[in-house]
């Protein structure tokens, strides 16, 4: 399978998180997709190559210009305000009460543009936010001309937390997003999502979430228990032109292969009756059982019948990264999905 990768997403690194009053490394780091990159060499899977640039325009037709205004110059902000340390991050949010406008204070526009702390600037973050863009675009560019079954984007970091104007849950830009748009720029009628990272997406959601042209589909934890909280639930199905076209399954802690396929057959039937063109995948393997911040089942070989499953769907198919925190079996989990789709029909 043609897969895309940059090896600019390393300088996305070195940044701590917020755990219950401790700063400990972050689970999302450069690691992750050394190991996704070394099992594709080793398995010979992937027909490796790296991105073009497409620059900001195709990403100003998902986000906002003042919030791509801060994500390139957030850094150079922290700095010019002189504060100690190596990375720069967040730590109060414009909620409530509150004034829903940023000053140009860099940690205002911390709290104006983001929901939560896991969002933070080094150096070389806004480089590997538009690396791992550009990774998707020549993903979506390459499936759109040679007229392949499937291609996969190794992005990183990655996007589906990411809305019009929002980031958080160690995304920035909405790659997989971003990549729907442009097909849809590039004549597709319909795209279909299908978000099977084991957080909702709620970028995606809310980026598409009034519009018909671009059905999502998402199995994740139940925001009565998971991450984001705030959005995930099954009544969330689209509004205006888009409603019915938003598809949440929320699933309990502890779900395995059985009751996870069960939900994916159902959202697979209704992005096969929408008859998309095109079909994203965001592709998250932490639904996996031994992921460090998540609570589903899934075992290595599940992988290989979800690619099966998607293969179903029967469309070009265009696989971009999204999570994955057990580090060590991430790239088995990775290429076992992406194998499963290739060996099936
Ligand atoms: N103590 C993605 O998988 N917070 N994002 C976790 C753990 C953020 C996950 C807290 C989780 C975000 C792309
Ligand atoms: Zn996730």
């Amino acid at each position: 399978m043609r897969t895309i990768y940059s090896d600019a997403h390393q300088k996305h690194a070195g940044a701590m998180e917020f755990v219950n009053g401790q700063m400990v490394p972050m689970f999302e780091k450069p690691e992750r997709m050394d190991m996704v990159l070394k099992r594709i060499t080793e398995v010979g899977f992937g027909d490796l190559q790296g991105p073009e640039s497409f620059g900001l325009g195709p990403i100003l037709k998902v986000h906002d210009a003042g919030y791509l205004d801060f994500l390139q110059n957030a850094y150079a902000r922290f700095r010019e305000h002189g504060d100690e340390g190596d990375f720069a991050s967040g730590f109060v949010f414009a909620m409530r009460g509150l004034r829903q406008a940023p000053n140009p204070n860099i940690y205002a526009q911390f709290g104006y543009y983001s929901f939560d702390l896991s969002v933070p600037f080094v150096a070389g973050t806004w480089e590997a936010i538009q690396a791992s863009c550009d990774v998707a675009l020549t993903g979506r560019k390459l499936l759109g001309e040679s007229g392949a079954r499937a291609v996969f984007s190794i992005c990183r970091p990655p996007g589906h937390h990411a809305g019009a104007s929002l980031a958080g849950g160690y995304c920035y830009v909405n790659n997989a997003a971003v990549a729907a748009q442009a097909f849809r720029d590039d004549g597709a009628k319909r795209v279909a999502i299908l978000d099977v990272d084991y957080h909702h997406g709620n970028g995606t959601q809310n980026i598409f979430y009034d519009r018909d042209d671009v059905l999502f589909v998402s199995l994740h934890g139940h925001p009565d228990q998971e991450y984001p909280y705030f959005a995930g639930y099954a009544e969330e199905t689209g509004a205006g032109e888009g409603e019915g076209y938003n598809l949440n399954f929320p699933l309990r802690w502890g779900t395995a292969w059985e009751g996870y396929a069960e939900a994916l057959r159902r959202g697979i039937s209704r992005i096969q009756d929408y008859k998309p063109d095109v079909l994203v995948v965001s592709l998250g393997v932490d639904t996996y059982k031994e992921d460090p911040i998540s609570h589903f089942k899934l075992d290595s070989e599940d992988y290989l019948k979800m690619g099966e499953m998607i293969a179903g769907i029967g469309q070009p198919t265009h696989f971009v990264m999204e999570g994955g925190y057990a580090v060590e079996e991430i790239g088995i989990n990775v290429v076992n999905t992406l194998t499963g789709f290739e060996n099936a029909g």
